[in-house]
């Protein structure tokens, strides 16, 4: 039985990740929650079963096998499950794929420190850094790019629900969070992801949590 080891449903960006790479698989798996940035987080983070991975989450393990990092585990998880329901088949389409992943996981730091991940909150619309407006203004460049070359197919950056749209559905939330207006095009597609049943669920999840961590909370 595989073992997903996660942070805060309210916060974990990586964390959703994983854990949608998990429920994509269609493999049954066991949800560990280990709540970040506690008094006892420091501990926490030294038990054996967040060795591997310094103390960060997620981390995935099949049986005594340990898989982190975020992509890691997505293409563990598309090896183990045949290889069909993560990436697009088509050359030019994998291509742009595995760059669009690549960039997210790599990427967007403005982005990522200045809208943290809260799914507890719909904020009032705020001027963005212009270091900010541009990671937003290329994630929706790359989405438009994604969904009219090669989104025919459904209602995903790649048609079906896959990799991308793992990677890009913490961007997804906070785009919600922080009330960045969006094209039409890119609002739809953020609607769509909101609108998939295990976005639902972890949506469900989240707001079924009380841990607060102060330093994510928009009064820091
Ligand atoms: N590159 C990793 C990032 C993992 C990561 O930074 N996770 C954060 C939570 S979202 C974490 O575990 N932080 C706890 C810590 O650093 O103490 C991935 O893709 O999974």
């Amino acid at each position: 039985m595989l073992r997903l080891i996660i942070g805060n449903k309210v916060y974990s960006s990586w964390s959703l990740r994983g854990w949608l790479a998990a429920k994509q698989s269609g493999l049954p798996f066991e949800e560990v929650v280990a709540p970040l940035y506690d008094e006892a987080w420091p501990e926490r983070k030294a038990q054996p079963d967040l060795a591997p991975s310094l103390g960060k989450v997620p981390i995935l393990w099949d049986g005594d096998i340990p898989v982190w990092d975020s992509i890691a585990i997505i293409d563990y998880l598309d090896a183990l499950s045949g290889g069909t329901k993560f990436w697009p088949a088509d050359k030019p389409a994998l291509a742009l794929a595995r760059s669009m992943a690549a960039e997210m996981h790599a990427g967007y730091q403005p982005l990522r420190q200045a809208c943290t991940m809260n799914m507890r909150h719909v904020l009032p619309p705020r001027d963005l850094t212009p270091e900010v407006a541009a990671n937003v203004a290329r994630i929706i460049d790359l989405w438009g790019q994604a969904r009219s070359r090669f989104g025919a197919g459904g209602d995903y950056l790649f048609g079906a629900f896959g990799a991308v749209d793992i990677m890009f559905a913490p961007v997804v939330t906070r785009f919600v969070t922080y009330s960045i207006a969006l094209p039409d095009a890119a609002q739809a597609y953020v609607d769509a992801v909101l609108a998939h049943p295990f976005m639902i669920d972890w949506t469900a999840g989240a707001a079924a949590e009380s841990w607060v961590i102060p330093q994510f909370e928009p009064a820091a």
